[in-house]
């Protein structure tokens, strides 16, 4: 398959009886920078919202970051948050960072490299999700991991879980770990949050059909589907659709797929948590919460969490 996952995943998800394909695939070149135009909107709060608070927590988070410290970043980006933390931990030796992005992942070695000459960067390229080891760098010393952004909240509880227990193996025990969790608020924010007044998320969440379009050979007429973003009250989160407006078929890689007017393909989640729920989620994957930073209304939590 020339595509690998990627067209085994959509075709196995259109095939589902509610449609669905996995929220990674919204970021390629054009996700990415679609998504970087998101975190600037008025609406989309989050990343403003946690980087206020990361700022003013920093000196406080800098106080668990042992002497030597490897700082361990999952699905580390352009490495902008991570500043911060560096910027008041200078006791960190080492820093690596996760990214299954190449390109992403030598941009941000590079950037920190030049920017901390004394700090240690050993960049590994690698899914966050599926870390099995640390690189020679990071070995006898004792780690902290940083996992910002709210990214949990894509998961399922069962997928949070298992990627927390994993993360716990990958950096040993006596290790601490930085979450950043958004927290549930009301809904006309969180939907407002999910569908911005320019378009912007919408033309994020279409990008999905423009790359099925181009490379797995799909036909999807781009006219024929909206954005949705909906409150789910029963999971606590927030979904991303793709609504077909019309009786419509649609092929990709030489299947052919019926859409209902009014049926959805389901392509994102984002879970919106309690401090409680949270801290029930990271215990059950050996963590416990030692601390947690909380803004103001919109609401965001950043959690430090011990392992056991
Ligand atoms: C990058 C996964 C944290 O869920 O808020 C933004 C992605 N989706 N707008 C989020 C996203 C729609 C974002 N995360």
């Amino acid at each position: 398959m020339p595509n690998g996952s990627f067209e085994a995943d959509v075709l196995a998800g259109l095939a589902q009886p509610q449609k669905q394909i996995p929220a990674k695939y919204l970021y390629d070149e054009e996700g990415s920078r679609l998504f970087e135009e998101i975190t600037g909107l008025e609406e989309y709060y989050p990343t403003r919202t946690e980087l206020a608070l990361l700022r003013s927590a920093a000196p406080e988070i800098a106080r668990y970051i042992s002497p030597r410290a490897t700082l361990v970043e999952f699905g580390s980006g352009a490495s902008v948050k991570t500043r911060l933390i560096l910027d008041a931990a200078p006791q960190t030796e080492v820093y690596v960072p996760i990214d299954i992005s190449e390109d992403a992942l030598a941009a941000a070695a590079a950037a920190i490299n030049a920017d901390y000459p004394d700090l240690i960067v050993a960049p590994l390229h690698e899914d966050f999700t599926e870390a099995l080891e640390l690189p020679p760098e990071a070995q006898g010393r004792p780690r902290t991991g940083f996992f910002p952004g709210s990214t949990i909240g894509n998961f399922d509880a069962e997928e949070a879980v298992a990627f927390l227990n994993s993360a716990r193996r990958l950096l040993h025990s006596g290790a601490q770990f930085v979450v950043g969790a958004d927290l549930v608020k009301p809904e006309d924010v969180l939907v407002a949050a999910y569908d911005d007044a320019k378009g912007v998320t919408a033309a994020f969440n279409k990008n999905l059909l423009t790359r099925i379009n181009r490379e797995l050979g799909g036909d999807f007429d781009l006219d024929a589907f909206a954005h949705r973003a909906v409150w789910n009250p029963e999971a606590s989160r927030m979904e991303m659709h793709l609504v077909s407006l019309r009786d419509q078929t649609a092929r990709v890689a030489g299947h052919a797929f019926r859409f209902a007017a009014d049926e959805t393909i389901h392509t994102e989640n984002s879970h919106k948590f309690t401090p409680d729920g949270f801290t029930a989620l990271a215990e059950r994957a050996g963590w416990r919460t030692l601390r947690l930073w909380q803004s103001p209304e919109p609401a965001f939590a950043v959690f430090m969490l011990a392992a056991n």
